[in-house]
C-alpha cells in the first residue's frame, strides 16, 4: 500500500449507538491490514453528505490533520459511494479506503484455500465494477473531462473495462462451482449427510476455532485434523467439517466457519453463501461469544443481523459463552437453559458444552427395545449404524436396545419387545 504506513481513520456517527465501538473495530482492521493509526477524526451529524459524507467544514478539518501528520491514506467508516471517494479525492488530494475495501483487504490476505482465494476475488471485483475509472486512476477522472470526444473516448473504454471485469467474475464463479463440488465429493458431508448437524458460528476472535479443536481434543478422534487458530480477525475462511462420535451415542458433525464483523460487506456474505451453507443446514447454531469482550452485546446484535441477512432466522440455537477464563470469578462451567458459560482451553468446560449439544440435539431421540430374527440380515446390518446401548442373543434372533430418532422408531415399531 502506502510507502509511509501511517493513516487517519474518520467516522461520521449518525444516530449510532454503538459508532465508540464500530471505530475501535476499524482501527483493529487497519492493524490487520499492517497499517498504523496516528489519529482519528469524527463527526456527529444526523445526515450524511451525498457528494462528500462529512461535512464541508470536516473535509477541511480532515486535510489540515492530514498535512500535520504528513500523512496521505485516509480511512473512512463506512462504505463510500465511488462518487463520494472521487469528491473527497479531488477536494483535498489525498487517498481515501472505505471499511469495505479494508475488510476485503483483510480477507485477501487471509484467503489460503483456492475456494477462500476465489470467493475473495470475486468480492473484490465486485466492489470494483461500479468503481473503476478510464484511467484506472481515481483522481485523473475528473482531469480527463475536458472535452465531449475525449469524454466519449474515455467512457467507451470505462465500457470495455466493465465488460472485461464482468467477464473475469463468471469465469471466477465457473472455476468456485468447479472446486465446491470437488469437495463436496469428498468431504465428511456427503459420506455423512444423513447425520445430524451443528455450526458454530460468531464474531471473528470469539474462539470458534479453538472450542472444535477442544472437542476433537476431547472424543480423542486422531484421525480428524485440527483447524487454525490465530488471535487476529479473520482466522478463518474455510468450513471444516467434523464427525463427532462418542461412545454409546449418536454421531453428529460439527462444522467451524468464517467468523463476522459489523459492517460486513455484502459482496463478501454474497461471495461465501456456500461457505456459510453449513450454518444454513444445521439443526442447531452454537453461537461463540467472547465473554471477555466489553463489547459483546453489540457483538451479538451483529451476529444475529449477518445471520438474518444470510437467510438464517429461528434457528435452533446455544449461546456459548467463551473465554470465561478471562472474565473474574470464573469457576468452572454454568448451564443456564440455552446458555452455557465457558473456556474453550478447559476440558470440564467442553465436555459440559458437548452435554448441552446432545441434551438439544438428541432431545426427541428415544430408547427401544426390538427383537430381530437372524434371517432378516439386511436389518441387521442396518441396526449396526444406529447407536446400541445393548446387544444379546437369543434362539429367535438378536435383542438390541437402540437409541434412536422417531423416524427409525417408527420404523422399527414392529419388532418392539416389552
Ligand atoms: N483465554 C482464552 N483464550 C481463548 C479461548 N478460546 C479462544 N481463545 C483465544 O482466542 C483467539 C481466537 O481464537 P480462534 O479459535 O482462532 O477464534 P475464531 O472464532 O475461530 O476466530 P476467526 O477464525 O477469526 O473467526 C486465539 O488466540 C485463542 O487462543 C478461551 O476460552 N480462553
Ligand atoms: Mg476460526
Amino acid at each position: 500500500m502506502e510507502e509511509n504506513n501511517q493513516v487517519i481513520i474518520a467516522g461520521v456517527s449518525h444516530l449510532q449507538t454503538d459508532f465508540d465501538y464500530s471505530m475501535a473495530e476499524l482501527a483493529q482492521l487497519v492493524a490487520a491490514n499492517n497499517l498504523k493509526v496516528v489519529d482519528q477524526i469524527r463527526q456527529q451529524i444526523d445526515q450524511i453528505n451525498n457528494k462528500t459524507y462529512f461535512g464541508s467544514g470536516k473535509v477541511q478539518e480532515i486535510k489540515q490533520l492530514a498535512q500535520y501528520h504528513n500523512v496521505s491514506l485516509i480511512i473512512v467508516n463506512d462504505e463510500l459511494s465511488p462518487a463520494q471517494v472521487r469528491n473527497l479525492e479531488k477536494a483535498t488530494q489525498l487517498h481515501f479506503l472505505d471499511r469495505t475495501e479494508l475488510i476485503l483487504q483483510v480477507f485477501t490476505q487471509r484467503a489460503h484455500s483456492r475456494q477462500a482465494q476465489l470467493q475473495v476475488a470475486i468480492a473484490q471485483l465486485q466492489y470494483q465494477l461500479p468503481r473503476i475509472h478510464p484511467s484506472g486512476n481515481p483522481l485523473d477522472q475528473q482531469r480527463g473531462q475536458s472535452g465531449l470526444a475525449n469524454r466519449g473516448a474515455g467512457e467507451s473504454k470505462l465500457e470495455l473495462n466493465r465488460r472485461t471485469i464482468r467477464q473475469q467474475i463468471t469465469k471466477l464463479k465457473q472455476e468456485l462451482r468447479h472446486v465446491e463440488q470437488t469437495l463436496n465429493t469428498q468431504g465428511a458431508r456427503r459420506q455423512n449427510s444423513k447425520l445430524p448437524q451443528v455450526a458454530l458460528v460468531g464474531y471473528t476472535n470469539a474462539g470458534k476455532s479453538t472450542t472444535l479443536n477442544g472437542i476433537l481434543d476431547l472424543v480423542a478422534d486422531k484421525n480428524s485434523k485440527k483447524v487454525f487458530v490465530k488471535d487476529q480477525l479473520f482466522a478463518t475462511l474455510d468450513t471444516s467439517i467434523r464427525k463427532i462420535t462418542l461412545p454409546q451415542k449418536p454421531s453428529f458433525l460439527l462444522s467451524d466457519t468464517v467468523g463476522f464483523v459489523s459492517k460486513l460487506p455484502h459482496n463478501l456474505i454474497e461471495a461465501f453463501q456456500s461457505t456459510l451453507a453449513e450454518a444454513k443446514n444445521a439443526d442447531l447454531l452454537v453461537q461463540v461469544i467472547d465473554a471477555s469482550d466489553s463489547h459483546r452485546e453489540q457483538m451479538m446484535q451483529t451476529t444475529q443481523q449477518t445471520l438474518s441477512e444470510i437467510g438464517i432466522t429461528n434457528k435452533p440455537m446455544i449461546y456459548a459463552y467463551n473465554k470465561a477464563d478471562q472474565t473474574s470469578d470464573f469457576q468452572g462451567p454454568q448451564v443456564i437453559g440455552n446458555n452455557i458459560y465457558y473456556s474453550a482451553l478447559q476440558e470440564s468446560s467442553l465436555k459440559t458444552l458437548i452435554e448441552l449439544i446432545y441434551q438439544k440435539l438428541f432431545s426427541n431421540y428415544r430408547v427401544i427395545k426390538v427383537l430381530i430374527p437372524y434371517s432378516n440380515s439386511q436389518l441387521n446390518q442396518s441396526i449396526n449404524q444406529l447407536v446400541i446401548q445393548n446387544q444379546s442373543y437369543t434362539n429367535e434372533g438378536t435383542i438390541y436396545q437402540l437409541l434412536v430418532n422417531p423416524t427409525d422408531y417408527d420404523s422399527l415399531t414392529e419388532y418392539q419387545i416389552d
